[in-house]
């Protein structure tokens, strides 16, 4: 018997950076890979997907990678979708980028119509529980849209997550302490970098280009490698996504940012500092506040203030040399709780999952 809802279109316009293609790009591979789907990907700039995916072409108007079809977007408004073209059985429209018109006609010529997904940003906030699945039926057409929330509890659509996906091991503070510093340029850098030059242990920290190379650039002179005291800073290449989540494993320490690299940190049961994206209003720091709650809620005192104190530094672009030192002074009880808070998400099902079974209880 083929699947159910064997054809799924998701549509990913990039807003900035890597997170929205970074998101949409795992839960497409994972949607074919695991659950036998024939996913088309359908994105507006195909250069942002190229560092993630090196196999990808730009050029190209259409091409298959990791089993994925991936398609340039502004193709889907000249198919025909009511004669050769034919809308998928499900349609995902991610971080609210609104479908094409001409698509969205298509969609509603299907005498089955698709099930019809918003993939919302990832928040910790207690309000999606009861935001994920709400339905918007649409004002003219006969479709419904479906809101759909990834989240930390089970009342949330959950996160990605690939099916046998290593942790690290629990380990100690190693002898070289190795950091990845992926972070916009608003982060208080120049203070951390002060903190590694007076570290009392070898150190080694990462820099993928970009933001993060661009802002210690800024308060280094030269291109790098430097040398600080007993720190090494290095600059990396920007990795495959696969590799980006290797060195998260291998890292005792990972900064990340926005929203699919803080998932990732938090796959890799390392301890992270993250870096929320800024939203108007400073709406990102209650979303900030929201996330550490969760976090720390079964993190012992003093380390849970260290993790508090750091996040809120590194957020608010204030001095971090203090906040960094008494995070590295509760390494150990920080380390511990990243494992036993990734071995508790791991109990929940995923993302991809929960989508295929939410899609199959609309028909
Ligand atoms: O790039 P980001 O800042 O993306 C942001 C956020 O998603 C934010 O919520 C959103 O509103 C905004 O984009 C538009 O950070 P994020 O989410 O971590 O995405 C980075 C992606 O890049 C992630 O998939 C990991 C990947 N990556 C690599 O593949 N290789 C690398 O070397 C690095 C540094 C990252």
């Amino acid at each position: 018997m083929p699947p159910m809802q064997p054809h799924w279109d998701i549509f990913c316009r990039v807003v900035d950076n890597y997170g929205d293609i970074g998101v949409c790009w795992r839960l497409a591979r994972q949607l074919a890979a695991e659950h036998g789907r024939r996913v088309r990907l359908w994105v507006d700039d195909l250069s942002s997907l190229q560092p993630l995916c090196p196999a990808c072409d730009p050029a190209l108007p259409a091409q298959a990678l990791a089993g994925v079809e991936v398609r340039r977007w502004a193709d889907a408004a000249t198919v025909d979708w009511s004669g050769a073209g034919k809308a998928a059985d499900v349609v995902i429209e991610a971080f609210a980028c609104e479908l094409p018109p001409a698509y969205l006609a298509g969609m509603a010529l299907r005498p089955v119509r698709p099930v019809w997904l918003n993939l919302e940003y990832l928040s910790a906030e207690a309000w999606v529980d009861s935001c994920h699945g709400m339905a918007s039926p649409h004002p003219s057409l006969p479709l419904t849209k479906y809101f759909v929330f990834p989240g930390f509890s089970p009342s949330t659509a959950g996160l990605p997550r690939e099916a046998g996906l290593p942790a690290a091991p629990l380990a100690p503070l190693p002898a070289i302490l190795e950091i990845s510093l992926f972070c916009y340029a608003t982060a208080p850098v120049a203070s951390l970098l002060d903190a590694f030059a007076a570290a009392p242990r070898p150190l080694r920290c990462l820099v993928p280009p970009g933001q993060p190379l661009a802002t210690v650039r800024a308060c280094l002179s030269g291109d790098g490698p430097w040398q600080l005291g007993l720190a090494r800073v290095e600059p990396i290449p920007f990795l495959a996504q696969d590799d980006y989540d290797a060195l998260l494993r291998r890292c005792a320490i990972n900064f990340v940012r926005g929203e699919d690299s803080f998932v990732r940190a938090q796959w890799a049961g390392r301890p992270f500092v993250w870096q929320i994206y800024r939203q108007d209003g400073d709406a990102h720091l209650g979303k900030l506040d929201a996330f550490v709650d969760r976090y720390c809620a079964d993190l012992a005192e003093p380390a849970a203030r260290a993790l508090r104190q750091l996040f809120l530094a590194w957020n608010t672009g204030a001095d971090c040399t203090a906040a960094w030192a008494d995070f590295l002074g509760h390494y150990d009880a920080i380390a511990h709780h990243a494992a036993s808070w990734n071995a508790a998400l791991r109990t929940q099902p995923d993302l991809a999952t929960n989508l295929v079974k939410f899609c199959a209880a609309q028909v």
